[in-house]
């Protein structure tokens, strides 16, 4: 099968013809294959492709103010080494290597190995380091709070976690916070094999487990089994899992010898609920004004969780709010008051609505892998702090317990990430990326993060290089076959890191003198190896692997249920929390200098959310879009098709429309006090009224200059979205939702063009 190849979107089997890819279809043993892959041969061959090393003419006069503005030059690869090279000697002598920011955060490849920011990370480990980001924005909330509560992060995302045969076979009530999305099952980081979500979910259906989904939007209403949809108001999911658990002290449905057994801080923590300690009673009234949840649905809900199995869930959305930490927090307090934990297919666990395959039946063992080495400086952020670190260079920060002063950047370099898609305010954006010296971003379109460059460097696709993918919750692995020549002048991550370590003289520490297939073999090895000593599986050596075009792990007998064995042991196998416990009320944040964090769940009004709106105000939420993954594919296919009148559709409820007098696909404007979009009405009754829903992805295109105030003319929520973090112990990006008006837009003739290239790349693209 030497046409598999591998996207986050799924295996592929790819078609060339006269050097071109022709077509991409899903793989044969795919049950669901995402619809996003047919539109890869168009964004392969799409005129927005970058295709020769090109430099910002300004920047080369000194200019940092006109970034995203104004002409480049194309050059070829020595000349765009010369500056690299210039640049990054100077920064190291005036300012050591803490000059050069290259968290390079965002989703490269499904390939491991030519995986953009790995190389990248591993070339400037030869030569000093560099200041990294920690943690992601799909859940560096999660990812901060959880192994304070419960030790670890497998609650939070990976393949080891409650696996859905487990789930079927012993709960009979799956609560989704969040709901579940079909859509955004079709991605799996690494490249999934299969799509079995929507397999799970119809089994369950099946088997008559009753499914609730509580979400501001009823993202795949139509395609989930039966199911009941609970319209809760954004941002305060917390109060409602508060007044399910006070229902439980109320009715005496607490279960007390677990929580004495395997939890700490329990005492501590029910005051709170009943209102002893501050006056409030989180009863399901209380919830009720926060939720918009009627108080007898509230009472009948926890009913039910404590009269049955239950297996209880949250989107990673929850926690990219205000306070994010909360709401995971508190339902694996609700999870322990049920004492459902650690009992098969029951209990809690978070993500299964947010990315595909999670809870599938896997082995536990790490994916095939590339790995950058060891940063000799040490220096990170928070991964949602880049333009704090640009625009206060010497601040002060304190994150889970540790000091941190933001370095000064002379250099910022980005491979395989887009900030100009996954940052907050973004206008704020804008304004940080003036500040350094030099921007360098590799990539294999002119996205607007490659506008807001001084050097861009052009970059394979995964069709254009040998490569081996790898997802953690999936049990196959791709031998992904290069299936063309690259275009234009583009380069593989690991022939452009190896020309500039060949510069600076580490080139054997950097390229451990293997080739491009001496590294793949070298990386499914140690794979083959694991899979051996670990699990006691035979997977195919590599020429055979390569031959077959992919290799898979075998389905476990048993399926797994998280903290099952610390639930049957918990002296042989505590927690790693300081208690060895779930901790209800924690100790180190107590101990912590945090203040806005209590050391027990609790609710916290954010600062923006429907119960202090202003009239006029709705609540946006920034989903991801069905459509294309982040920003990658939305020039092309099910993308480009999705677009109305040429922009991104914001979903909005007809009550909302009529009293602002918009109909359904007329263009509309979006803005706070941070900024402005445009968009396309698209009125539907899965988005529960005050509140609009805007997917992310919408290449940011600003009207006229790239300045602050401009009008972003395509949709995309960042413009929007606050800085405000989820609270000073993560530091966590909370741009999922926020306050905004919308109203019908007085001009109906607007600018279209959502994908531009900069002045001086030609148009005319060269035959490839
Ligand atoms: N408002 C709002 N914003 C959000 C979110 C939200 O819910 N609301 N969600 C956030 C989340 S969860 C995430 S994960 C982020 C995602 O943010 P990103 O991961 O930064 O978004 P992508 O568009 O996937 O960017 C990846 C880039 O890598 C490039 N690329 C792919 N392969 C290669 C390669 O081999 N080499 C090189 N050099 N480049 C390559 C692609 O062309 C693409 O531009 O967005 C976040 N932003
Ligand atoms: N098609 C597609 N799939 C994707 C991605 C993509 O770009 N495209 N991105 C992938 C990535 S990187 C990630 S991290 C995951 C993210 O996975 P999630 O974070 O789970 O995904 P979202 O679509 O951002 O949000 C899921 C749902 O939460 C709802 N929601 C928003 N706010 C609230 C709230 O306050 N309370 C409740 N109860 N519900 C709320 C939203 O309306 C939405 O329907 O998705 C992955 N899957
Ligand atoms: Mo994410």
């Amino acid at each position: 099968m030497a046409d598999v190849s591998a996207t986050h979107w799924g295996f592929v089997h790819v078609a060339t013809r006269d050097g071109r890819v022709d077509s991409t279809d899903p793989f044969v043993r795919d049950r669901n294959p995402s619809p996003l892959i047919a539109g890869l041969p168009e964004a392969i061959h799409a005129p927005t492709r970058v295709l020769r090393p090109a430099i910002r003419k300004a920047w080369l006069e000194g200019d940092r103010e006109n970034r995203g503005e104004g002409a480049f030059i194309e050059v070829d690869w020595q000349t765009a080494y010369d500056h690299i090279e210039r640049e990054l000697r100077a920064t190291i002598s005036n300012k050591g290597n803490e000059g050069i920011f290259a968290g390079s955060y965002g989703w490269g490849s499904a390939g491991r190995f030519h995986h953009a920011s790995t190389h990248l990370k591993r070339f400037l480990n030869t030569i000093g380091g560099f200041v990294d980001q920690r943690q992601t924005y799909s859940f560096a909330a999660g990812q901060t709070i959880c192994p304070h509560v419960v030790g670890d992060n497998r609650i939070l995302f990976g393949g080891e976690t409650t696996e859905w045969p487990a789930i079927l076979d012993n709960a009979r009530v799956i609560v989704f916070f969040g709901g579940i999305n079909l859509s955004n099952a079709q991605i799996a980081a690494g490249g999934p094999g299969n799509h079995a979500t929507a397999d799970w979910l119809t089994e369950a259906g099946r088997r008559g487990i009753e499914i609730i989904c509580v979400s501001p939007v009823h993202d795949s209403g139509e395609r989930l089994p039966a199911h009941e949809w609970l319209q809760i108001c954004p941002g305060t999911d917390t109060a409602l899992m508060l007044a399910i658990a006070y229902e439980l002290v109320r009715t005496c449905r607490v279960d007390n010898a677990f929580l004495d057994r395997f939890c700490s801080g329990y005492a501590a923590f029910e005051p709170y609920l009943t209102g002893k300690s501050d006056g409030v009673r989180k009863d399901a009234d209380w919830a009720s004004g926060i939720t918009g949840i009627p108080a007898a649905t509230i009472r009948k809900l926890a009913a039910k969780l404590s009269d049955n199995p239950v297996f209880l869930t949250a989107s990673w959305s929850l926690q990219r709010q205000e306070n994010g930490e909360q709401p995971l927090w508190m339902l694996i307090t609700l999870a322990a008051m049920l004492g459902e934990i650690g009992l098969p297919g029951r209990g809690v666990s978070f993500g299964y609505g947010s990315m595909g395959n999670r809870g599938d039946p896997r082995p536990a063992i790490s994916s095939p892998g590339f790995k950058a080495g060891q940063n000799p400086l040490g220096r990170f952020i928070p991964v949602a702090r880049a333009a704090d670190m640009l625009l206060d260079p010497g601040g002060k920060i304190h994150f889970d317990g540790e000091d941190l002063v933001y370095p000064d950047i002379d250099i910022v370099w980005w491979a395989g990430g887009n900030p100009f898609h996954h940052h907050q305010d973004l206008n704020r954006l804008v304004e940080a990326f003036r500040k350094p010296r030099t921007v360098i971003v590799n990539e294999i379109w002119w996205t607007a993060t490659a506008r807001h460059a001084d050097i861009v460097l052009p970059a394979t696709t995964a069709f254009e290089r040998n490569d081996i993918s790898g997802s953690p919750t999936d049990r196959f692995t791709a031998a992904m076959h290069k299936q063309i020549e690259p275009l234009g002048d583009a380069r593989s991550e690991f022939d452009i890191f190896s020309g500039l370590a060949q510069r600076f003289g580490t080139i054997e520490a950097y390229g451990e003198n293997r080739d491009e297939m001496g590294w793949l073999e070298h990386i499914y090895e140690d794979y083959r190896f694991r899979a051996l000593e670990t699990l006691g599986a035979v997977l195919p050596a590599f020429a055979a692997f390569w031959e077959r075009g992919y290799a898979e792990l075998p389905i476990p007998e048993q399926a797994y249920t998280l903290f099952a064995d610390f639930r049957g042991n918990p002296t042989k196998n505590p927690l790693k929390t300081p208690s060895g416990k779930i901790e209800i009320w924690s100790s180190f944040i107590a101990n912590s200098r945090h203040e806005d964090v209590h050391p027990h769940p609790r609710w916290v009004e954010p600062r923006e959310w429907l119960g202090k709106a202003e009239a006029a105000q709705l609540h946006m939420v920034s989903p991801q879009p069905a459509s294309r993954l982040h920003g990658q594919l939305d020039g092309v296919g099910v993308s480009k098709r999705s677009k109305i009148k040429g922009r991104e559709p914001v979903r909005l409820n007809p009550e909302d429309a009529e009293g602002r007098g918009i109909r359904d696909g007329d263009t509309v404007r979006i803005w706070n006090e941070r900024g402005e979009c445009l968009a396309t009405a698209a009125l539907t009754e899965h988005v529960m009224p005050g509140v609009i829903a805007l997917a992310t992805g919408a290449w940011y295109n600003p009207e006229g200059r790239s300045r602050k105030g401009s009008r972003d003319l395509h949709g995309n929520p960042n413009v929007l979205t606050s800085n405000v973090p989820t609270s000073t112990l993560s530091h966590a990006p909370a741009q999922h939702s926020a306050l905004v008006f919308v109203e019908k837009a007085a001009k109906s003739a607007y600018p279209d063009i959502h994908q531009k290239l900069p002045d001086g790349i030609g148009r005319e693209r060269p035959e490839t």
